[in-house]
């Protein structure tokens, strides 16, 4: 039987949760993913499911001040997705956040959408605070505006960026490490997804970015080592980045946290093909029984 895609209009408020609530968004999260790339017959499956308990806490779990209904009111935090193509999870979480509506998602990657291959400020898509892809280049914007409210705007919001491991590799990321910490940005908090695998093999083979830890303690960051899946682990790093900040520790916070490219589709975990491929009809049947 032919698969029929339908994406519920449920959407989630952003408030402290207990660990274990986190499981139902992020289930509907995986389900939007394999939904909208299935649809899409293009997309990256592997870093959008290994992220989504990442960002179920991130925006359902009182973390990030943000308001659906006034995306550009001014004393919103900011998220910069700078590895662009893990856009689904975002373009999913945004749309369960009630920034609009979920049938966007039937659209990803159709022309004419605001929902495209990587996320363009000019498809003024609510929620999207800057263009990302080009890797290395969101977290520079980053901490680019880290350095604006801090040091120019002196106002309270907090900037959360998104890179992937692979994307560390770029040696313009170290640049805007480097300022990070030099600049004592304590309002940039740094997310590192790390599932050691990239596009086209393992990160430790390609291109060893490790210790990883040790390289942004010395950029003078506050280090956290998360495993990305853990709910309460994920919570605490969000917590500790946030009274960083209260208290001015003058350092920017890094998680780096430990994820599974795949994370919730069997076949799909800790594969680096899945890296930027689109599961076909019969995949998508299989991953969406096992997201039940
Ligand atoms: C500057 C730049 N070079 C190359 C690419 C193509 N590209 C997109 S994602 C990717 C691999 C990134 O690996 P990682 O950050 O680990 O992401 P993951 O595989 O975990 O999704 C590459 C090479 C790009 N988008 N930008």
């Amino acid at each position: 039987m032919a698969l029929e895609v339908t994406f519920s209009d449920k959407t989630f408020d952003n408030k402290r949760r207990k660990p274990e609530e986190f499981s139902e968004i992020a289930l509907e999260i995986r389900r939007d993913i394999i939904k909208s790339l299935y649809l899409a017959k293009s997309g990256h499956s592997g870093g959008t499911l290994g992220t989504s308990d990442i960002f179920s806490v991130l925006f359902f779990g009182g973390v990030m001040k943000y308001n659906p209904k006034k995306p550009d009111w001014n004393e919103r935090d900011r998220f910069v997705l700078s590895a662009g193509h893990l856009c689904p999870v975002l373009y999913s979480t945004l749309a369960r956040a009630g920034y609009y509506s979920t049938e966007e998602l039937y659209r990803l990657r159709k022309y004419g959408s605001r929902l495209q291959g990587h996320p363009g400020f000019d498809m003024k898509l609510p929620g999207i605070e800057s263009s990302t892809g080009s890797l290395g280049q969101g977290i520079s914007i980053a901490v680019g505006m880290a350095m604006s409210d801090k040091l120019v705007d002196k106002n309270n919001r907090r900037v959360f960026a998104l890179t992937g491991d692979g994307e560390v590799e770029e040696g313009v990321v170290w640049e805007a490490a480097m300022a990070a910490g030099n600049y004592k940005l304590d309002n940039l908090c740094w997310i590192l997804d790390n599932n050691d695998c990239q596009i086209d093999g393992r990160v430790k083979d390609v291109m060893s970015i490790y210790p990883v830890d040790k390289k942004f303690e010395a950029f003078r960051f506050d280090v956290i080592n998360i495993d990305g899946h853990n709910y309460t682990e994920i919570i605490n790093a969000f917590n500790k980045f946030i009274s960083n900040n209260e208290s001015k520790i003058g350092k920017p916070t890094v998680i780096i946290a430990k994820t599974i490219m795949g994370k919730g589709v069997s076949f799909m975990e800790d594969k680096y093909i899945w890296h930027g491929n689109p599961p076909n009809e019969e995949q998508a049947k299989i991953a969406l029984e096992e997201l039940m």
